[in-house]
């Protein structure tokens, strides 16, 4: 049958890209900064070449620390932003530059100052600022004394992080969410990274999942905690703030037809994705994650009013990245992919990046629509593109047409997901600017479609240059997604 529906985004719609303070600021011990879980971690091929450091070593932990040097670039490249037409930049707060130990009484004035001055150069351009409160990292100290969010004091300390901010930005940022991919904690690596739990006696991330199930449901549920109660707090503070979650979507589609592959393809649906954003979304724990819990022996030790704060602690909207889908199935010798944080089974219809992941367009059609079905409040995609290495011309051009036909195809499924009635409000594709990689570490696997000159051992003038993308992407802008 023809198609004959008219693809377009609506008026409105908002475009831009995605960053997280960790990866993109430098300046880790500046203005009174304190070490955060991110500093304290290696570079590595692969996530599982990672280690925690007990302390920081110089030339030892990547020079993350470094990053981009966006602390003192910002004005730079939020122009090469605005030049490129962005509507909405997402952007993390660096937890330890408000408060550097996270149990501090008093927030560290200048770190506030920073992205006073950030939020102003993106107004100066009309750039909304959309802000993750925490990504991927919290103040070591936290690790330290109190084991991270395993502790729920941890949620008493995010809430006054969270007030401050609210109180502190009220006139400048609208749009703000509370975690980055929730839903990562109790996954590999997920305890250490978004949970600040170190791995007994163990410091290679790769061995940073708690094997506590305990330990690690219950850190989710103090985030659960903290994030209804931060939703709460901030609709108190400014009534038209739109707070969200995130979440790694991971879309796992049956190997085969076979009921059992069908089956656990949506069991993984449920406790990989939905449990979180039923939280979240619904303000309840959905009834297959009470299941799980009691299957598992796993008691969430909740206080007499968890159920009400969760329940006055819904979200606005649901944002979610986008990479990639695996496949799962009941037949355990199946071949891996590497890949993304998820891992699961090769599809032998998709091509992979260089790092593994599964590269599927139409899979972001049918997660929005997976998502939007059951929700039905607005969504935002805010990570979505391609990890690659970039190569210099002579010329110092950079014609990365992977990037571009990756993400085109890409866009070209939120437009049939917007024709299928998914209220999508934005889309922010991860690394605008090229940063430090999350899984490894790594300054090679770029996202951006600002080349930035800096490579793997912290060489580089940080100079940066307009990628083959970066005029492509501004036409994309300039003509709300008609011209692709
Ligand atoms: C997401 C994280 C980001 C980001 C992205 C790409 O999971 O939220 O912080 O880095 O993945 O991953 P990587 O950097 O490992 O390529």
């Amino acid at each position: 049958m023809k198609n004959t529906t008219q693809l377009r985004f609506p008026q409105g719609f908002l475009w831009g890209g995605a960053t997280a303070a960790n990866q993109l600021e430098g300046g880790y011990n500046e203005e009174g900064k304190g070490l955060s879980t991110a500093d304290m971690l290696t570079a590595g091929t692969h996530t599982t070449s990672r280690r925690i450091t007990p302390v920081l070593e110089e030339g030892v932990n990547y020079p993350s620390h470094e990053a981009i040097d966006f602390f003192h670039r910002y004005q730079e490249d939020i122009r090469l932003f605005a030049e490129m037409g962005f509507k909405v930049f997402r952007m993390s707060i660096a937890w330890t530059r408000i408060f550097p130990n996270g149990d501090d009484v008093q927030p560290n004035e200048q770190g506030l100052q920073f992205y006073d001055r950030v939020f102003a150069e993106l107004k100066k351009y009309n750039i909304e600022p959309l802000v993750t409160i925490s990504h991927y990292e919290a103040p070591i100290h936290l690790t330290q004394k109190y084991n991270g969010w395993s502790d729920r004091r941890v949620v008493d300390f995010y809430v006054r992080y969270c007030e401050v901010l609210f109180n502190r930005y009220k006139d400048v940022v609208k749009y703000w969410l509370t975690f980055n991919e929730i839903n990562i904690l109790t996954l590999p690596f997920g305890a250490f990274m978004a949970g600040a739990i170190m791995p007994e006696g163990n410091e290679e991330l790769a061995h940073a999942t708690v094997k506590d199930e305990q330990i690690l449901y219950q850190a989710l549920h103090h985030q659960f905690i903290a994030s209804a109660k931060a939703v709460k707090l901030g609709h108190e503070i400014n009534k038209d703030f739109k707070i969200g979650c995130m979440i790694a979507y991971m879309c796992s589609y049956p190997l085969t037809c076979r009921p059992d592959d069908i089956l656990l393809a949506q069991q993984k649906d449920n406790l990989s994705n939905f449990l979180c954003s039923d939280v979240q979304v619904r303000g309840a724990y959905p009834g297959f994650a009470k299941r799980y819990f009691r299957d598992h022996n796993i008691q969430i030790e909740m206080q007499d009013d968890d159920e009400r704060i969760l329940k006055e602690g819904c979200v606005d909207f649901y944002t979610f990245s986008y990479y990639s889908s695996t496949c799962v199935s009941a037949d355990p010798n199946q071949e891996k992919v590497g890949g993304n944080l998820s891992m699961g089974l090769k599809n032998p219809y998709l091509q992979a990046s260089a790092w593994e992941w599964q590269i599927d367009p139409e899979g972001l059609r049918w997660s929005l629509n997976n998502i939007y079905n059951r929700y039905e409040i607005p969504l935002m995609v805010v990570e979505n593109g391609l990890g690659a290495v970039d190569t210099v011309e002579e010329d110092g051009s950079i014609n990365d047409d992977y990037r571009i036909d990756y993400l085109k195809q890409h866009i070209e499924q939120m437009k049939e997901a917007i024709a299928d009635g998914v209220d999508l409000i934005g889309y922010t594709p991860w690394g605008c600017i090229d940063l430090v990689s999350a899984g490894t570490g790594e300054m090679k696997k770029r996202y951006g479609f600002i080349y930035v000159d800096k490579d793997n051992e912290g060489n580089g003038t940080l100079a940066r240059s307009r990628k083959k993308s970066f005029h492509w992407y501004k036409k994309v802008i300039e003509t709300n997604g008609e011209q692709l």
